[in-house]
């Protein structure tokens, strides 16, 4: 509860999120044409489908569909990550799962930092993805250090944030005021910064290395690389991005289109080419390609099992058929991926009958509920089960976005190591496992129906 006074971490995430969304519009002019796009298609979409309408308002997702977005940030150094923690905390917003990007050829691990609670989630489901550069993955040593040397110099929150944060953190939130000072200081730490904080020379030296390092190392701030809005049909937008001047990368991530949509799709169109200013005896102009956009579909949180299943066929698809960077066999790669995919049920009955996804339990109003057989009662009518969202990310498909935007050679082959507990060391926090979560989501909503069967 907070105290008299403060307003709600949501609220604080909520204005975050319009502003940050107003900010790369600003920087990004193809992020606000591709938002229109996708609000158009999403009202087509429920236009054209009531039954999906009544299923997202059932589940109180529809308010969220069109403030939905998630964003993505590269930071340096652990004392980075783990005030960034800090900062996202005071927007309820916490670490969630944690990704080793290392297994996909990307020098980084992750987590996302997202609001857990359902009404947190549905009042406005703001995400960011969260990455630490691993400078222990590059080989040459001098390099390393004097990465190290210019991160460890850089303060990438302004004195105005820190403060902030320290005041919530002490009087347990913000109030209006010092909340939207809050806003516009935090605002800042994403913002893009075209002055350069190394030279040309040293720049051209760690994109040499590895591209991602040239740009966490480089700059300012952990400058926003993308926003993403949620779209209820990511083929569609996909196949009308060239129509509005926007290029997208050649295949959607993750599983096929399908009936009973899991996990989370992905498509992302190619970076920008800025212009940077290099500092030095003269300073020189030069150029870096940091900042996308992106659109994302939902659809059902996997269980173990069925995320088992998932990945093992998408390593059969990708053990088949890589799909090429420029495009020339995406046709070809769609088509195997469905093939591949005819293994995973397409019914929502038999999903749930596999136990391959999570689902949340709700009344119907109509009827009494007896007797404490859930698939009973959902064939009287009694009880209605929704799927429940996927709000996590993908380490493959993650993968494919850097990959995107960074180039091909972004993809390098590093011993996969992932390390969760040096990374949770350095964020100052374990994350939360998002598999505990669902299915605690899942038995939470069925004992809340089952609890009303008279004595
Ligand atoms: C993050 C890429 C991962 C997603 O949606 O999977 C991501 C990055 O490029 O920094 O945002
Ligand atoms: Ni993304």
């Amino acid at each position: 509860m907070t105290t008299t006074g403060h307003i709600s971490p949501d609220q604080i995430r909520e204005a975050f999120s319009a502003a940050m969304s107003a900010m790369y519009r600003d920087e990004v002019p193809a992020y606000g044409t591709l938002m229109e796009l996708v609000a158009q298609v999403n009202a087509e979409v429920l236009e054209g489908d009531p039954g999906l309408r009544d299923a997202l308002s059932q589940s109180d997702q529809l308010n969220r569909i069109s403030q939905e977005r998630h964003g993505a940030i590269r930071v340096g150094t652990a004392g980075e990550l783990s005030t960034i923690r800090r900062l996202f905390a005071v927007m309820g917003m916490q670490p969630v799962g944690y990704y080793d990007l290392t297994e996909a050829g990307v020098p980084v691990h992750s987590t996302a930092f997202r609001p857990v609670d359902e009404e947190a989630l549905s009042r406005n489901p703001f995400r960011v993805f969260t990455s630490l550069l691993r400078l222990d993955l590059i080989d040459d040593k001098t390099l390393r250090a004097e990465a190290g040397a210019v991160l460890a110099r850089r303060q990438i929150f302004t004195p105005g944030c820190l403060a902030l944060i320290e005041r919530a953190e002490k009087y347990g939130g913000l109030d209006q005021a010092d909340a939207d000072r809050f806003v516009a200081e935090a605002l800042e730490t994403f913002r893009w910064h075209s002055d350069a904080l190394v030279d040309a020379g040293l720049y051209q030296r760690l994109h040499d290395a590895h591209r991602l390092i040239a740009d966490v190392v480089s700059f300012k701030g952990p400058h926003i690389n993308h926003l993403t809005p949620r779209t209820l049909d990511i083929d569609a937008v996909q196949a009308r991005m060239p129509a509005h001047g926007i290029t997208p990368k050649a295949v959607i991530e993750g599983p096929p289109n399908r009936r009973c949509p899991i996990l989370l799709r992905q498509t992302s169109f190619k970076a920008l080419q800025e212009r940077v200013i290099f500092p030095g005896k003269t300073a020189t102009e030069g150029s870096h390609t940091a900042r996308f956009g992106e659109i994302e579909a939902r659809g059902i949180a996997l269980t173990p099992k069925g995320r088992a299943l998932y990945d093992q066929l998408l390593t059969e698809t990708r053990r088949r058929i890589q799909p090429a960077a420029d495009g020339s066999n995406a046709r070809e790669y769609e088509h195997v991926l469905a093939e591949v995919f005819t293994a995973f049920p397409d019914d929502w009955t038999e999903i749930r009958g596999q136990d391959l996804g999570y689902f949340r339990w709700s009344p119907t109003g109509k009827g009494e509920v007896s007797g404490d057989d859930p698939e009973a009662l959902l064939a009287e009518g009694v009880l209605r089960c929704d799927p429940i969202v996927y709000e996590d990310f993908l380490p493959v498909s993650a993968a494919g976005i850097f990959q995107s935007n960074l180039g091909d050679e972004a993809v390098q082959d590093f011993a996969a190591s992932p390390n969760q507990q040096r990374f949770e060391a350095d964020l100052g926090q374990t994350v939360l496992d998002e598999f505990a979560h669902y299915a605690r989501i899942e038995a939470k909503s069925l004992a809340a129906c089952l609890d009303r069967i008279p004595a």
